[in-house]
């Protein structure tokens, strides 16, 4: 299912076989949380922005507009009309940053919905059957994400819980699949790593993972609060236990300097806002480095974005148009913003996977981030 093509240093050049096609590595997969990618990005835009993987969240279908509805209608294919990939987190992470009061029991965690307050339990059967019933490619394992100040004894007992989780994911996902009306027949699980910056725990654990044989492994639990470097020697520790010849998810990650290192550590799958959310802001990536369109410098610029970028912001419009319109709140100017920077996150990918093949991403990977350093002097 998953072939590697070429490698360079520990960078991996694949391709994953699936029920939707086939998904180049190393991917960005482009956020549309709630089935819509924040923006008023739809998904003809999509094909144009090079978007491989659509990611959605499990929490957040469940409570509005409900599971059971996207399968009457069909699942989240054809609800929201993308035929490619879609890869669907569990929502353990969703209700832990998300949700209002909540307990976590060995049953799973009981918690209140953020739309309208209503009391909801979500465990590892019930985050499988929600996701069986989107019917996406790629189900999420349910897992805890602890707090990044949490203590070693409280990430340690969590591990062990999220492992028996996994056991309990795998056993309902088995179940589902093997069902006359589930949609999706083929679904994948991917298990996640946790065991925050205690890389002993971290191997501990993706070696018990390792053991359940699914079809891909993410690391969980990074990216929220650690250093940069902290975060990056957790990849060098954990990767090489996970295994080789399955694709390797590094959740909810990152700047574009993130993704380049994290390639060089073995990574092959990525996700992350910031592309969607600084974008809305205004906020947008180039190759030398991110600009802020609100800067009054911008007023009267009448280049694009970026200087060749093929982008349907770009090929069309100015900074100074642009700018504009987000100051006067027109939704045109959020969408264009959204899309340069998507455009930018899936080229750069593009890139990559050219670099890996030709033998020479670390060369590639320096001059990338020498161009970033450009605009933050
Ligand atoms: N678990 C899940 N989803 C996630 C994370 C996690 O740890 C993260 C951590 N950066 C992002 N999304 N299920
Ligand atoms: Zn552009």
């Amino acid at each position: 299912m998953y072939k590697i093509l070429k490698t360079d240093g520990l960078a991996k050049r694949g391709e994953f076989e699936t029920v939707h096609g086939t998904i180049q590595t190393p991917v960005f997969m482009n956020v549309g949380t709630a089935a819509a990618i924040k923006g008023a990005v739809g998904t003809e835009d999509l094909q144009q922005i090079k978007t491989q993987v659509e990611l959605s969240n499990t929490y957040h279908l469940h409570v509005r507009p409900g599971d059971h509805i996207v399968k009457q209608l069909g699942g989240l294919h054809k609800f929201m009309n993308w035929d490619k990939p879609i890869l669907t987190d569990s929502g353990g992470f969703q209700v832990f940053s998300l949700a209002g009061l909540r307990k976590i029991k060995e049953e799973g965690v009981y918690f209140q919905s953020h739309v309208d307050g209503r009391k909801i339990f979500m465990g590892p059967e019930e985050s499988m059957q929600i996701q069986s019933n989107l019917a996406s490619t790629i189900a999420m394992a349910f897992d805890e994400c602890p707090s990044s100040v949490a203590s070693r004894e409280y990430i340690q007992a969590s591990v062990n819980r999220t492992t028996r989780w996994l056991e309990r994911c795998k056993n309902e996902m088995n179940r589902l699949n093997s069902l006359e009306d589930t949609i999706n027949k083929n679904q994948m699980l991917f298990g996640i790593n946790q065991g925050g910056i205690y890389d002993d725990i971290r191997i501990e654990h993706a070696k018990a993972i390792t053991e359940m044989d699914l079809d891909g492994y993410a690391v969980g639990g990074l990216a929220v609060g650690e250093s940069h470097e902290e975060m990056y020697r957790i990849l060098e520790s954990v990767v090489p236990y996970l295994p080789q010849n399955k694709p390797t998810y590094l959740m909810g990650v990152g700047t574009p300097a993130n993704i380049l290192e994290a390639v060089d550590r073995g990574v092959d799958f990525f996700d992350c806002v910031y592309p969607t959310r600084n974008g809305r802001h205004g906020h947008l990536y180039t190759n030398k480095g991110k600009i802020n369109l609100f800067n009054a410098k911008y007023e009267t610029d009448d280049r694009p974005i970026e200087e060749g970028c093929q982008c349907p912001a770009c090929k069309h419009h100015s900074r100074a148009y642009i700018r504009h319109l987000l100051k006067a709140k027109e939704m045109l100017g959020m969408r264009l913003c959204v899309l340069h920077n998507l455009y930018f996150y899936n080229t750069m990918m593009e890139e990559i996977r050219a670099a890996i093949e030709a033998g020479n991403y670390s060369e590639y990977k320096a001059k990338k981030l020498e161009g970033f350093k450009e605009n933050d002097k």
